[in-house]
C-alpha cells in the first residue's frame, strides 16, 4: 500500500530504518508500515560519516537491495538533495528504483548529521530550497517530495520553521518534516505540530523521535504526526552486537560461549530464503 493511501485512510505510517537487504528483510517480516533509508545508517554501514559522501550509484544500490527483498513503501533520506540542477536527476532515478517518498532537508550542502552537537548547522536560502523542490516536482510522477525543516536543529524558532514550511508548500512540497534533537519534552516540535495542523490539516507531517523517544507512536500520532520514523535502530543494535561479539571472541579465543547470543547459520539460511 502506498504511503499516501495509508494516510488517506487516517492511519499513521510507522517506519523503521534499513540500510541493506538483510536489515530490510527484518522490516519486511515485521508489522512496520514502511522502510526509512537513512543517510546516517547507509553511510555508517559503508564505514563513512553522514556528510553526503556517498555517490548516487552507491545510494541507489542500497535502494535496489532493499526493493528486491521488500514490497513495503520506501521513504528515502535525500540529505540536501544536492544543487537545484542536480535534484531532478535524483528524483527520476529514485522513482524508477521504486521509492515512495523522498525527504530533503533545508540545510546547506554538505550537511552534517542533525544530531551532531558540535556541527554548525547552516540553513539553505529559502528561495534556493524552494526552487529545488519545484525542480524535483517538475519531474516527479507519483513519488512524494517532502521538505524537512532544520530550523530547530539550527537553533531558530518555530515561527521561522512555520514560515519556511509555508514557502516550501507553495513550491509544491507534498509534506513537511519537522526535525529536533530536543530530549526533555520536545515542546517546540509539538508546538510546531499544533500550529501546522491547525493551518494544514490535510498535509502529511513527519517526525523522527530519536531523542524524544519517551513518546509512543500512538501519542505522536495523536499530536498530529502522520509519518513517524524510527531512523537508526537496526544499525545501532547491530553495531553494539558486532562490537561485543568481536571483543568476546578475542577474549575467549574461541566462539563456543557466543553460540547462545548470536544468530545461527540456519537463521541466515532461513531469512535469505536459502531453506524454507
Ligand atoms: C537519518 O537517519 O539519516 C536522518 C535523521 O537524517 S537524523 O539522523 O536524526 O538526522
Ligand atoms: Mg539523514
Amino acid at each position: 500500500m502506498k504511503i499516501k493511501d495509508i494516510i488517506k485512510e487516517g492511519k499513521p505510517v510507522i517506519a523503521l530504518e534499513a540500510h541493506n537487504g538483510l536489515s530490510a528483510l527484518i522490516v519486511e517480516n515485521s508489522p512496520f508500515d514502511a522502510i526509512w533509508i537513512s543517510s546516517l545508517t547507509d553511510s555508517a554501514s559503508k564505514g563513512l560519516p553522514d556528510t553526503e559522501l556517498i555517490s548516487m550509484d552507491s545510494r541507489l544500490d542500497t535502494v535496489r537491495q532493499i526493493r528486491q527483498v521488500s514490497t513495503k513503501p520506501i521513504i528515502y533520506d535525500g540529505d540536501t538533495g544536492g544543487q537545484v540542477e542536480q535534484f531532478p536527476y535524483w528524483v527520476a532515478r529514485l522513482e524508477e528504483a521504486g521509492v515512495d517518498a523522498i525527504i530533503i532537508e533545508d540545510k546547506a550542502f554538505p550537511k552534517r548529521n542533525s544530531l551532531d552537537e558540535n556541527a554548525s548547522h547552516i540553513l539553505e536560502d529559502v528561495d534556493v530550497f524552494s526552487k529545488k523542490i519545484s525542480a524535483g516536482k517538475a519531474v516527479a510522477k507519483d513519488v512524494m517530495i517532502i521538505a524537512r525543516l532544520e530550523s530547530l536543529i539550527a537553533k531558530h524558532n518555530v515561527y521561522e520553521a512555520m514560515s519556511r514550511a509555508e514557502m516550501f508548500l507553495n513550491a509544491g512540497a507534498d509534506g513537511i518534516m519537522i526535525h529536533s534533537k530536543e530530549s526533555v519534552n520536545a515542546v517546540e516540535v509539538f508546538e510546531f505540530a499544533k500550529m501546522f495542523k491547525e493551518k494544514h490539516p490535510e498535509v502529511p507531517l513527519v517526525c523522527v523521535p530519536t531523542t524524544y523517544n519517551q513518546f509512543t507512536n500512538k501519542e505522536l500520532s495523536e499530536l498530529g504526526f502522520n509519518i513517524i520514523i524510527h531512523a537508526n535502530h537496526l544499525l545501532r543494535a547491530s553495531l553494539k552486537a558486532m562490537q561485543e561479539t568481536a571483543d568476546r571472541l578475542w577474549a575467549d579465543q574461541r566462539s563456543k560461549d557466543l553460540d547462545d547470543d548470536i544468530a545461527t547459520v540456519k537463521a541466515i539460511f532461513k531469512i535469505t530464503g536459502y531453506t524454507s
